[in-house]
């Protein structure tokens, strides 16, 4: 297959956007593109993952004007032109195979087996007291895997979803006291109330009592960064991009929240909008007094750091304590950043990448004084997904290493001295081929993986045999 250059993946980018912004109906729905998922994984731009969602749209948009149901959602799309591709007529295809693998990784063999399949673009899981896995499907599922097979029931009632685009069902975290209060945690892109382009992310909670069935269903967060829909002003990309969201609770019972800046980069450093933001909450939604920014005028009480793109992974340290996101940048500015309560890492005035048009970022000083350094920084892009800190017992020679999920098909390994500063890197599983979304240490010591892909699958790593 042909690669892609630049100026297609553009002219894809164009179509996408353009459409996004005609669209009209419930579901924001846009005709199909001719786009191509298996387009070069290491160009280093939105675009291509852009254009690969645009696929995915086409292929649910198919699916759904089989179903009977489907008419409802398509109502108030083109519906000519949904669908249809202007080339290959290619379905859906499982690109991953049955497995198990074994691959050689620097650090030693790893055998990676599917746990489960049939999962459409998983994005977050939540690991349970009894060793089952709740998984969220950004199409606004959420999925129960118990004794490694996939429940075929989805778990609800959950709140109005705006499932387009890059947005939907996000990120998903447990209370941490579950065990106790059954209390699950999500994020997602909910939809504006008179004009559903014009959408927002939000936080909602609910009672999981291990059956299909949640109660007490609650919102607890609507995010001030409601963007996008007619007369919206125009971004970077569409207003249905550069969501975030992900979720983590610290050792002090707060909430963190990773927002993105939809592709409008002036909000990230606008304190009066939560887009573009890493946020800190109570369990109940409520200001802790002591964020960072609590009565400073013109400052949301909920910012905890300001002046991120779209950061996509969220991660407490589990030795240090540390807070740690992986961010999807510019052109060559994807970051890994150690977050400090109240400080600015820089977007959209400072970057050590460059706009997508190649125009530099800001001035185009990579470093200014009160912005913060990312810890890693990637030329070409990587795009990066969720991360952990591995310390648990299956792979000692991972123990203290970063591993972070990339949509340019590989898992990153990196490493760090005492001091934290790093000391190299390793890209994995490349071999598979696949979009990785999310990945997480189990209870088990093993490495859990979803890959974004329409054929979405949850994968675990185990030590090679
Ligand atoms: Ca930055």
């Amino acid at each position: 297959m042909p690669r892609l250059s630049v100026t297609r993946v553009v002219g894809l980018l164009s179509s996408v956007v353009l459409l996004s912004y005609t669209a009209s109906g419930p579901g924001g729905s846009v005709a199909a593109t001719d786009t191509d998922t298996d387009t070069d994984t290491d160009t280093d731009t939105d675009e291509v993952l852009l254009a690969s969602e645009g696929t995915a749209r086409a292929e649910r948009d198919a699916a759904r004007i089989a179903s009977a149901q489907g008419a409802q959602d398509a109502q108030g799309a083109p519906a000519e032109g949904r669908g249809r591709g202007r080339g290959r007529g290619r379905g859906p295809v499982d690109t991953l195979g049955n497995g198990p693998w074994d691959l050689d990784t620097e650090r030693g063999r790893v055998h990676v087996t599917v746990v489960t399949k049939g999962l459409d673009h998983p994005w977050g899981m939540a690991f349970l007291p009894d060793g089952s896995m709740l998984v969220t499907e950004r199409p606004g599922r959420l999925r129960l895997v118990r004794d490694g097979v996939l429940d075929p029931t989805p778990i609800g009632p959950l709140p109005e979803i705006r499932a387009a685009l890059l947005g939907g069902l996000l990120d998903i975290a447990l209370h941490p006291d579950f065990e106790r209060n059954r209390l699950i945690y999500f994020v997602y892109s909910k939809p504006g109330q008179d004009v559903p382009e014009n959408a927002t992310t939000a936080v909602a909670r609910a009672r999981w009592d291990g059956g299909s069935v949640l109660s007490g269903l609650e919102g607890i967060f609507v995010a001030d960064a409601y963007h996008g829909g007619p007369g919206a002003p125009s971004g970077i990309g569409p207003s249905d991009g550069s969501y975030g969201a992900r979720l983590a609770f610290g050792s002090d019972g707060l909430l963190y929240i990773s927002l993105g800046e939809r592709n409008y980069p002036d909000m990230s450093q606008n304190p009066a909008t939560h887009a573009g933001k890493i946020l800190r909450v109570r369990d109940d939604g409520s200001v802790p007094p002591d964020n960072p920014f609590v009565g400073r005028e013109g400052y949301l009480p909920e910012i905890y750091t300001l002046g991120h793109r779209n950061p996509l992974g969220l991660v407490f340290h589990p030795v240090t304590g540390e807070l740690w996101s992986t961010e999807f940048g510019p052109r060559g500015g994807d970051e890994l950043n150690r977050i400090e309560a109240g400080r600015n890492y820089g977007w959209y005035l400072v970057s050590k990448g460059t706009n997508y048009d190649g125009t530099p970022v800001g001035d185009g000083a990579g470093s200014k004084p009160g912005f913060e350094d990312p810890v890693l920084f990637w030329v070409p892009s990587i795009n990066p997904g969720n991360l952990t800190f591995y310390e648990g017992d299956r792979f000692p020679a991972w123990r203290g290493n970063m591993l972070m999920a990339a949509m340019s098909r590989s898992v990153l390994r990196a490493t760090f001295d005492n001091a934290g500063n790093p000391t190299g890197q390793e890209r994995m599983l490349t071999e598979l081929g696949q979009r990785f979304r999310d990945v997480r240490t189990g209870p088990d010591g093993f490495v859990y993986l979803l890959t974004d892909e329409t054929f979405g699958a949850l994968l675990r790593i185990e030590p090679g045999r």
